[in-house]
């Protein structure tokens, strides 16, 4: 735009301008010669034309040093350097094209193509980071066969790793050794890995259900090997469940996991040498929280999934990244549910989906699970494309049930084994396995946004029937002002006042619990209703929209009760907690006390006594919605007055139920810690507890004895967040006993960083800024900064959005360095300000100058450049 000369314009590319290309790589062998700072890569590709018109080969290649070309073993120079491409011209319809690049891992802050975390060099590719390895054709849809060397210094790399099977390996005479792998299938270059470094290794194996043998390892820094049990462990829990649930079995004869410290996301996929951050690898009691060892099992199996959905049939198209993504969330959530509780795991799920997805849909960035329009392919990792594209998976599994969703996923696999997909593809063999038409389903593909579902009832007592209309409808979103409506699966149960199900019956035939909503408007009326009944609704969450219905108390009440599954129970639960929320901002807001009527109290308090109920699923029903969640729910956001509701909801639930939650949190000390269900459920519910009683007059002393006598990551957290939370007088010094601890541990002082950043005292930014110089934090490092600047710009919103705009001023400055030295991680950091139209005229006016400095900066990365031109709607 004119009034912003200084904003660079990075293109954008469009889903519709895809074309297949015009040559390919079969083969390639990379040989590398690994060193800190010039690091030599020689690249031998058989190139073949597949457009018999073009001339030209357009390699991509970022921040790389071009050394030589050769076609056929003859220099070449017929070529032209791009900013960011190599073309090379008049080549023969097939070739084999030599190029040797050289590239400085070392001063690789952006922690994209080949990097060195500590002492150890590895990659990351995907999505498009390749291209700063060696000149390449560095989309999904070229597939080749990797044939790879990796040179090294013997003494400081004795371990040299790369995709597929280790074939050969020698010495040469210089200290310095080398290992051949060979991968045998072929595959796009973002899955491609290497990894040079000193580890200790984890050795286990798996014999797959036809009898072949797998070696499994795991690599962690030396002195880890402890902690590498667990995600040992998950690997092999993996294997078995994705061969009894999907029939999938694994295919090379080795399956390497390598830890890292210094890593963007989770976790890579990389064919047979997965890389993972090391926070979902390395777990004891000692280290780790019970969430951690859940978020390592979940991890584990996502990545371990992908050799099928991702790898083995991976995608056409960087916009089609929902197709393994969505896919392969979906079956990691279905094997933590499988091995754990599902109706917890569900209720884990749906928090995210009602919290931050919800967020994205309602913001700037807003996109269908199929992007159109990308600047930045890193921006597309997000909360959509794999949390709601899950969603969409599961929407199509309770559309057609697990049989014949598997015999679709079967005809997937037959269809595109060894090729790159679309989610067409996908959705194509579903419909084809099944014989379930699709049609109005696809627009889950295109349609962003979330679509709200609204529900009027009437009970007809002369008819004895019940009339159910639903109508739904999905808000403009940027870029898509009409929306059309979805197909929407929507299960019912209604109830009678005894609390039985009444059997769903429309025109004298018995109909499903799931109804299809395909219009915009359905009118359903029941029969046989002989009393006024309870419908239970969107049970299990069926899908992804918001759901407006008039439910009274006693209703919601009832639910909490009498709903047959735990899903609907504790959704009941939230509904009636988000009533008497919204009721009391507005008292706040009217400068009206707290008010809470006794039977919601006592509605939770049956749940807490009800000794049927699964303690972890006690836990769910009596935590609160996140302060996030609820700024949700409004067009203008009034954290202060969301804060001071959440702190009283807390207080009194801790002042009522004392007496309960002091029984129950004495009646669940536990012998010996363990990591099984059992016993975590009932850690979850003794923290919850305390959670509460720390807000009343024992607190502080049960808060310091439990942080006393724990011996186990999980209780000792629970002790400092429930001291964090209340500021209680024992917080200084657990925190200081904790730092002493373990400052030598970056991993676990994260858990520290994290309640710095979520520090409720008036001094939180102050205190965060003097953390900032701990020994044990950096900003170059991705796990360090989120713990401590994602957590107070993203989770701590009354400090963050203080309205002198310190924290706003605060982000600017992080984001500026980050610009340069990791714009990943910075384009995480700024999701805060891409809200800032949900808040006072204010608060939105500092956020937006902060975003216009942002937007001033020289060389603004892609990554914040897409999302600060969204959402300064340039
Ligand atoms: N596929 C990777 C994510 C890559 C992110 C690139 N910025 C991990 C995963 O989803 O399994
Ligand atoms: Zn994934």
């Amino acid at each position: 735009m004119a009034e912003q000369p200084t904003m660079n314009q990075p293109t954008a590319k469009y889903r519709s301008d895809y074309q297949s290309p015009d040559f390919t790589i079969t083969d390639i062998l990379l040989e590398f010669d690994l060193q800190d700072t010039a690091t030599r890569v020689v690249a031998v590709h058989k190139v073949k034309r597949l457009n018999p018109e073009a001339t030209s080969l357009v390699l991509d290649g970022d921040d790389l040093t071009l050394v030589r070309v050769e076609v056929d073993g003859q220099a070449w120079t017929d070529f032209t350097e791009g900013e960011s491409t190599l073309t090379i011209n008049q080549l023969p319809e097939t070739c084999e094209l030599l190029i040797e690049t050289e590239i400085n891992p070392e001063a690789n802050t952006l922690l994209e193509g080949l990097y060195k975390s500590g002492g150890a060099f590895c990659t990351q590719c995907e999505a498009e980071g390749f291209r700063r390895i060696t000149y390449y054709l560095d989309r999904p849809d070229v597939l080749a066969r990797f044939t790879t060397k990796v040179i090294a210094d013997k003494a400081a790399y004795p371990f040299l790793m790369s995709n597929g099977n280790r074939i050969d390996s020698g010495e040469l005479d210089n200290g310095r050794h080398w290992v051949l792998w060979e991968d045998p299938f072929p595959k796009p270059s973002y899955l491609f890995a290497l990894v040079a470094g000193d580890f200790d290794v984890l050795r286990d194996q798996y014999t797959t259900v036809s009898g072949r043998n797998v070696a499994l390892e795991i690599y962690v820094d030396k002195g880890n090997l402890d902690r590498a049990e667990y995600a040992m462990t998950s690997l092999i829990n993996s294997m078995k469940w994705d061969e009894a649930r999907f029939g999938l079995e694994y295919d090379l004869d080795i399956y390497m996991i390598v830890a890292v410290d210094f890593f963007n996301m989770g976790a890579m996929e990389n064919k047979g040498l997965n890389v993972f951050n090391s926070k979902f690898v390395l777990a004891n009691p000692k280290t780790a929280t019970d969430t951690d060892y859940q978020g390592i099992e979940a991890v584990i199996g996502h990545e371990y999934f992908h050799n099928w959905t991702g790898n083995r049939v991976t995608c056409r198209d960087w916009f089609q990244l929902s197709l393994k993504e969505g896919l392969t969330v979906f079956r990691d959530q279905e094997f933590s549910s499988d091995l754990g509780s599902r109706p917890v795991n569900r209720i884990n799920n749906v928090r995210i989906m009602r919290g931050p997805q919800f967020a994205e849909d309602r913001g700037p960035m807003s996109h269908p699970i199929r992007p159109e329009k990308v600047i930045e392919m890193n921006n597309f990792y997000t909360l959509t494309v794999y949390e709601k594209g899950s969603e969409v998976i599961r929407m199509m599994h309770t559309l057609l049930g697990e049989a014949k969703f598997q015999a679709g996923m079967k005809l997937y696999f037959e269809r595109h084994d060894g090729t790159a997909a679309t989610c067409d593809d996908f959705v194509a063999a579903m419909e084809d396995a099944s014989g379930i038409s699709l049609e109005r389903f696809r627009r889950w593909y295109s349609q962003a946004g979330t679509p709200v579902v609204n529900v009027e009832t009437e009970y007809l007592a002369d008819s004895n029937r019940y009339r159910v209309t639903v109508k739904q409808h999905t808000p403009p979103t940027p870029g898509q002002e009409d929306k059309l409506p979805l197909h929407i699966p929507f299960d019912i149960e209604l109830y009678n006042p005894q609390g039985e199900v009444i059997a769903l019956q429309c025109n004298g035939k018995p109909v499903h619990h799931v109804l299809d909503i395909t219009d915009a408007e359905h009118v359903f009326e029941f029969e046989n209703v002989t009393e006024q009944p309870v419908i239970s609704m969107l049970r299990e969450f069926s899908a992804p929209v918001i759901l407006e219905y008039d439910y009274s108390d006693a209703e919601l009440t009832f639910l909490m009760v009498h709903a047959r599954n735990e899903f609907a129970r504790w959704d009941a639960g939230q509904m009636l907690l988000a009533k008497y929320i919204k009721q009391n901002v507005a008292n706040v807001q009217q400068g009206e006390a707290f008010a809470l009527p006794s039977e919601v109290i006592d509605a939770f308090r049956g749940v807490l006594l009800d000794a049927d109920l699964d303690p972890a699923f006690i836990a769910e029903m009596l935590t609160l919605p996140s302060e996030n969640e609820i700024a949700g729910w409004y067009k203008t956001v009034d954290v202060d007055a969301i804060h001071q509701v959440v702190g009283e909801l807390e207080n009194t639930f801790a002042r009522e139920m004392q007496d309960e939650f002091s029984a129950i949190y004495h009646s669940l000390t536990q012998a010996a810690y363990s990591v099984d269900h059992d016993a975590m459920a009932k850690r979850a519910l003794r923290n919850t507890c305390l959670a509460y009683l720390a807000n009343t007059d024992q607190g502080n002393a049960l808060v310091e004895s439990q942080y006393q006598a724990s011996d186990n990551m999980t209780d000792t957290m629970a002790a400092m967040a429930a001291a964090n939370n209340a500021q209680l007088a024992c917080r200084a010094a657990q925190m200081a006993d904790f730092s002493e601890k373990w400052t030598h541990d970056g991993l676990v002082m994260d858990k520290w960083f994290m309640l710095q950043g979520k520090n409720p005292a008036d001094n939180a930014l102050s205190n965060v800024r003097e953390t900032m110089k701990h020994a044990a934090f950096s900003l170059k490092n991705p796990n360090r900064t989120r713990s401590l600047v994602a957590s107070f710009c993203g989770m701590n919103p009354v400090r963050f959005h203080a309205k002198d705009g310190s924290g706003y001023q605060f982000l600017t400055e992080i984001l500026t360095e980050l610009n340069t030295s990791n714009p990943q991680v910075a384009s995480r950091l700024i999701e805060p300000f891409l809200k800032y139209r949900q808040y006072d005229e204010a608060r939105q006016a500092l956020m937006r100058a902060e975003l216009e400095r942002l937007s001033q900066l020289d060389n603004l990365a892609k990554d914040l450049y897409e999302k600060v031109q969204k959402a300064l709607d340039l």
